[in-house]
């Protein structure tokens, strides 16, 4: 049921471009003027340009590249673009800016996921979990053996954490319990209080980390600034030894760099749950056993993905009665 109209309060016009879920399709129904995409079919450009020109408010996920030259073909009437997600690097925010829309995200209610996914990278790429589970699948594992699938120990070992926010701090928690020291590094350093509780080590510079890590993870945003953050010359000043984990965006790590430094031996392993070219996997990635992969799932869980929804739910309600929406992405983010 619709709610009731107000006419001093115009509802929305909001269109969705993947399917969500069923509650929250359905409670967008009811609050505003919502098309859903049911049966999540893919919307190429046209019909991209098509909804933004169509509709109050947006709600674009991270398949969705939205450019300059979308937004500036929007709707007047688009004022909001809602993002379903946390990163925004998929959205050209200063051509959002210049259209005077707002954009906002989801952050906060995916922490936990992504560190738990982190965290599962983090024990898998030194005991070759990957590895593991394709002998047995395989049909190829011929018994125990003294020598059988030696990995590396986790207790010990120094975890990298560049970009100590909310997922990095969630990481550093859960990586203390199983006995990893923690270095960071982060634009602005810790406070002393913050520090002490996940007996962090802070390193002014992202060279000095990387020298300094067993295993390194990343939990930047993607912006101009990160692009291609981890080049070949910085994973020359890691250790051979070391791995890299990345569940935050494909393009902070050079991905040819990256692919060299392991085919050469120069890193030990990475964890990887994003892509330069999502869906697309570079083959070389694909024949290296000591790379663990999984297809961009560090927030899926049921339970993520609705508050996820709500979130989206809350900012358009806020904006819609007149007030700034709680996850207004702000000029950092540029
Ligand atoms: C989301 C993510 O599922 O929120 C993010 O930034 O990377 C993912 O975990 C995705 O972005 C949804 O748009």
């Amino acid at each position: 049921m619709r709610r009731a109209p107000n006419p001093k309060v115009p509802t929305p016009r909001v269109i969705v471009t993947r399917e969500l879920a069923d509650t929250v399709m359905e409670r967008m129904e009811q609050l505003f003027d919502t098309t859903n995409n049911r049966g999540d079919v893919p919307m190429d450009r046209a019909r991209l340009a098509g909804a933004m020109a169509d509709c109050d408010v947006f709600v674009p996920t991270v398949t969705d590249t939205i450019d300059a030259a979308l937004i500036e073909g929007a709707g007047a009437r688009l004022k909001l673009i809602a993002n379903f997600g946390a990163g925004v690097n998929h959205i050209d925010l200063k051509a959002a800016r210049a259209r005077g829309i707002v954009v906002t995200n989801t952050p906060g209610v995916l922490t936990e996921d992504t560190a738990d996914i982190t965290m599962a990278l983090i024990l898998s790429v030194p005991r070759r979990l990957g590895e593991g589970e394709k002998l047995v699948r395989d049909g190829a594992w011929k018994g125990w053996a003294p020598s059988g699938m030696l990995g590396h120990r986790i207790g010990g070992k120094a975890l990298g954490i560049a970009g100590m926010g909310r997922i990095g701090r969630a990481v550093a928690r859960r990586a203390r319990a199983f006995g990893l020291s923690i270095h960071y590094h982060n634009r602005h350093r810790l406070p002393e209080t913050v520090e002490a509780e996940f007996g962090a080590t802070w390193h002014d510079t992202l060279d000095g980390l990387l020298q300094a890590t067993d295993i390194l993870t990343i939990h930047t945003p993607r912006n101009a600034d990160s692009e291609n953050m981890i080049d070949a010359r910085r994973l020359a000043l890691m250790r051979p030894t070391a791995c890299i984990i990345n569940t935050a965006r494909g393009g902070i790590v050079d991905e040819d760099a990256l692919i060299e430094a392991l085919e050469n031996g120069r890193l030990a392993g990475a964890g990887l749950d994003v892509w330069k070219f999502e869906p697309e996997i570079d083959p070389r990635l694909l024949a290296l056993p000591n790379v663990m992969m999984i297809p961009h799932m560090g927030s899926a869980t049921y339970e993520g993905r609705m508050a996820m929804g709500e979130k989206v739910i809350a900012n358009i309600r806020m904006w819609a009665d007149g007030h700034r929406p709680p996850d207004q992405v702000l000029e950092g983010w540029v």
